[in-house]
C-alpha cells in the first residue's frame, strides 16, 4: 500500500510530467499555416491517466491540428535523390522535424538513422565511412551546439579532403521562436561555425531554395577536392505545411573530374622519362580503388620507387617499388601526387605536382602547409590525370630507357626486400617486455587475418607503423590512413563508421585503437554495438598521451630540470582506465586487460570469432608508449 504522502508526491510529480509533455507536444507537431507572427495552437496535453497508464509502449500524442504534408517530407524527397546509406546524428529540435520524417516518412525507406552520443562521433563516423565507400553519408547536427561539438571532426574531413554531408538544424524566424533554450542553439549565420573548414554552405530561405543548395552542395562535395559541406535546415520550414505547388528538384550530376593540361602532361612525361633517380610521392591520390591501380602501374612502366602509404593505400605494401628506393638513392625528381604544399624536393632535384588542391584554398586554416616548390605545377586531380601521363611515358619510352629503368628496378626491389627483412629483425626486439611491444602485437595479429578478408581502419601513425611494415596490403580498404587535421577524437570513431561501410562486403575490420583519442567520446562504442557493426578494436593501451610525453619530457630536458615531472598533465593513470569494462558498459565483449604478451593471441582469437558473427569486440592490452 502506498502511503498518503507518496500518493500526493506521485500525483505532483504528474502534473509536472504533464506540464513538461505540454511543453514538449506544443513545438513540434501541431502547427498552423497563417503567416509571421504566428500563434501556437494550444496542446493537448496527455491527461494524469494517459500517463499513469504509460508503460513505455508507444504511446499516441494528441494535437489539436494534423499537419498533413510537412515541409521536411519535400526534404526528405530532396535527399533520397542523392542515395544516402545512412544518417549519423545526436538528435535535437532544430531537427524535429526532418527527423520525424526520416523515421516515418515513405515507408521507413533507407537511409537508416544511426544514433550517436556525440555529433564528433557522427561527423567522424562519416569520415571513416566516406574513406571506404568513396561516397558520403549525411550527419545531421542539432544547432549552435551540436555544430560547436561536431567542429572538430569537420576540420579533419576538411584537411583530409573527404566528402560528408552536414545538414544543420536552426530555429531561424525569431518572431515565432519560443524563448529559452532555441534561442541558445539558435545563428543568424550558423555556417560561419564551420565556414573556414567546409567547401561550401548554404541557408535556404525556402523548400524550394533548400532543393537547389541541397543538389548543389553535393556536386561541390563530390568534385575534387573533395570536402564536406553544409546545409542549414530552419525549423519553421521543416514542420509548416507545404506551401504552394511542389518545387522542382533539380537532377543530381557530378562534374566529371578536372585532368591536367595536357601539354603539361608530356613536359612532365618527358621529364619522369629523362630522370635518373625518380620518386612518386603520393598523399591523397587514389580517390577510388582505380587510383592505388594507377600509381603502381606508372610506377612499374618508371621502375621507381612509390613513397606513399601513408593517407590512402597507392601502392601494395609489398610491392618491389614501394618505399623510397636504395640507400643512396638519390632522386633528381620526384612527382608529387595529391600532395599537400609539394613538399620540398631533395637539393638540387626537380618536382612536378599535379594536385587538385591548386583549384581550391580558403584563407584562414593554413592547413596549405609551405609554398610548393613545383617546377611544373599542374593543376588538376591526380587520379583524373594518371590515364593521360601513362599513355605519354609509354610513348616516349624508348628501349634504351628501358633497359636503364629496368636496371634501376632491379636495385629498388632488392632494396625493399631488405627492408622487409630488416622489419621483421626489428619486429623481434622486446618481444617478450611487458607492457606488450606493438610490433609483437602486429605479429601476433597477421597470421590470424591474412586468410579474411580484412581491413585495417584505424590510423597506424601512432602505433609505429607496423601494420604497414609487417602485413601484406594489397588492397584500397586494407588502409584508410588517419585524421586528416591531425585532431585526435577521430580514430575511435572514424573506426566505426569505416567498419560499417565495410560491413555489407563481409569485410573483417581491425582498428589499433590509442588509449587517448578513446577518452575523447567513446559513447561511439555503443553505437557500434546498438547498430551490430562488426568490428575488432585492439587497445594501444599505454596509459597516456605518449606524444605529448615526449614533447614535456623533451622540453624539460632542454631546460636542464630533468624528466621526472613529465608524466604530469600526460599520462592517464591513477586510476588506470579498464577498456574491456569500459566495453561492457557499453554492450560490447571486452576482453582484457592483457599484460603478458603470451596471453595476446588467444584473445585476438577469441575476438576475430565474435567479430565474425557480426558484433563489436574491444580487447585492452598493455602497450609499451609507442
Ligand atoms: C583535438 C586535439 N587535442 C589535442 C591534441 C594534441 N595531441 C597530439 S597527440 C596527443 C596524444 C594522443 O594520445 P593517444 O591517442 O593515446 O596516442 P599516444 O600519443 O599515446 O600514442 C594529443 C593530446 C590534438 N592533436 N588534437
Amino acid at each position: 500500500m502506498k502511503s498518503k504522502k507518496e500518493s500526493v508526491n506521485r500525483r505532483g510529480f504528474l502534473k509536472g510530467a504533464a506540464a513538461s509533455a505540454a511543453a514538449l507536444v506544443a513545438t513540434p507537431v501541431a502547427k498552423a499555416q497563417e503567416a509571421t507572427p504566428r500563434q501556437r495552437p494550444a496542446a493537448v496535453v496527455p491527461n494524469e491517466a494517459q500517463l499513469a497508464a504509460d508503460t513505455g509502449a508507444p504511446r499516441r500524442v494528441e494535437v489539436e491540428r494534423i499537419v498533413e504534408h510537412p515541409g521536411s517530407d519535400f526534404m526528405m524527397d530532396v535527399l533520397k535523390t542523392l542515395n544516402f546509406e545512412y544518417i549519423t546524428t545526436n538528435p535535437g529540435s532544430s531537427f524535429q522535424g526532418l527527423h520525424e520524417s526520416i523515421i516515418n516518412y515513405g515507408g521507413n525507406k533507407a537511409p537508416e538513422l544511426l544514433t550517436c552520443c556525440h555529433e564528433e562521433s557522427a561527423v567522424a563516423m562519416a569520415h571513416g565511412y566516406a574513406k571506404i565507400e568513396g561516397k558520403p553519408i549525411m550527419a545531421l547536427l542539432h544547432g549552435t551546439v551540436g555544430t560547436q561539438h561536431g567542429s572538430m571532426a569537420i576540420y579533419n574531413a576538411y584537411a583530409d579532403r573527404v566528402p560528408i554531408y552536414i545538414v544543420i538544424g536552426n530555429h531561424m524566424d525569431a518572431a515565432v521562436r519560443p524563448a529559452g533554450v532555441n534561442w541558445y542553439h539558435s545563428a543568424q549565420d550558423m555556417g560561419a561555425l564551420v565556414r573556414d573548414f567546409t567547401k561550401w554552405d548554404d541557408n535556404p530561405a525556402s523548400l524550394g531554395a533548400f532543393a537547389g543548395s541541397a543538389i548543389r552542395a553535393y556536386r561541390l562535395m563530390m568534385t575534387p577536392p573533395m570536402g564536406p559541406v553544409a546545409i542549414m535546415i530552419d525549423s519553421e520550414m521543416q514542420e509548416r505545411p507545404m506551401p504552394g505547388p511542389r518545387p522542382r528538384i533539380p537532377k543530381l550530376t557530378i562534374p566529371s573530374p578536372p585532368q591536367g593540361d595536357m601539354a603539361a602532361v608530356r613536359e612532365a612525361a618527358k621529364m619522369l622519362v629523362a630522370a635518373q633517380a625518380p620518386l612518386i610521392n603520393c598523399q591523397r591520390a587514389a580517390r577510388t580503388p582505380a587510383g592505388m591501380k594507377l600509381v603502381t602501374e606508372l610506377a612499374e612502366l618508371l621502375q621507381c620507387p612509390v613513397n606513399g602509404n601513408g593517407e590512402r593505400m597507392h601502392i601494395p605494401s609489398r610491392h618491389p617499388l614501394a618505399g623510397n628506393g636504395f640507400q643512396g638513392y638519390s632522386t633528381d625528381l620526384v612527382l608529387n601526387l595529391e600532395v599537400q604544399g609539394g613538399g620540398g624536393p631533395p637539393n638540387g632535384a626537380k618536382s612536378i605536382s599535379i594536385s587538385s588542391l591548386d583549384l581550391f584554398m580558403k584563407s584562414n586554416i593554413q592547413d596549405f602547409q609551405p609554398m610548393s616548390q613545383a617546377d611544373l605545377p599542374i593543376a588538376g586531380d591526380a587520379e583524373a590525370t594518371l590515364p593521360s601521363l601513362i599513355e605519354e611515358v609509354k610513348k616516349q619510352m624508348t628501349a634504351d630507357r628501358k633497359r636503364a629503368f629496368e636496371e634501376r628496378g632491379k636495385k629498388i626491389a632488392e632494396a625493399h626486400s631488405k627492408q622487409r627483412e630488416q622489419a621483421i629483425a626489428e619486429a623481434r626486439w622486446a618481444w617478450d617486455q611487458s607492457p606488450i611491444s606493438l610490433a609483437r602485437l602486429a605479429a601476433e595479429l597477421w597470421p590470424l587475418i591474412k586468410n579474411e578478408d580484412w581491413s585495417l581502419v584505424g590510423w597506424q601513425g601512432f602505433i609505429g607503423g607496423w601494420p604497414g611494415r609487417l602485413w601484406n596490403m594489397d588492397r584500397h580498404y586494407h588502409y584508410i590512413g588517419g585524421q586528416g587535421g591531425g585532431g585526435i577524437g577521430y580514430n575511435a570513431p572514424a573506426a566505426v563508421g569505416a567498419a560499417l561501410a565495410n560491413r555489407k562486403y563481409g569485410r573483417l575490420s581491425i582498428n589499433i585503437q590509442t588509449d587517448g583519442d578513446m577518452n575523447y567520446a567513446p559513447g561511439v562504442l555503443w553505437t557500434a554495438a546498438h547498430h551490430k557493426i562488426p568490428l575488432l578494436t585492439i587497445m594501444h593501451n599505454n596509459r597516456g598521451y605518449h606524444a605529448e610525453v615526449m614533447f614535456v619530457q623533451r622540453m624539460a630536458a632542454q631546460r636542464n630540470r630533468g624528466v621526472d615531472r613529465a608524466h604530469i598533465g600526460t599520462r592517464l593513470i591513477e586510476p588506470n582506465i579498464n577498456y574491456a569494462k569500459m566495453a561492457e558498459t557499453y554492450g560490447l565483449t571486452g576482453i582484457g586487460p592483457i599484460s603478458d604478451p603470451k596471453d595476446m593471441a588467444a584473445a585476438f582469437k577469441r575476438g576475430i570469432e565474435i567479430v565474425k558473427k557480426g558484433e563489436p569486440v574491444v580487447i585492452d592490452t598493455i602497450t609499451q608508449p609507442r
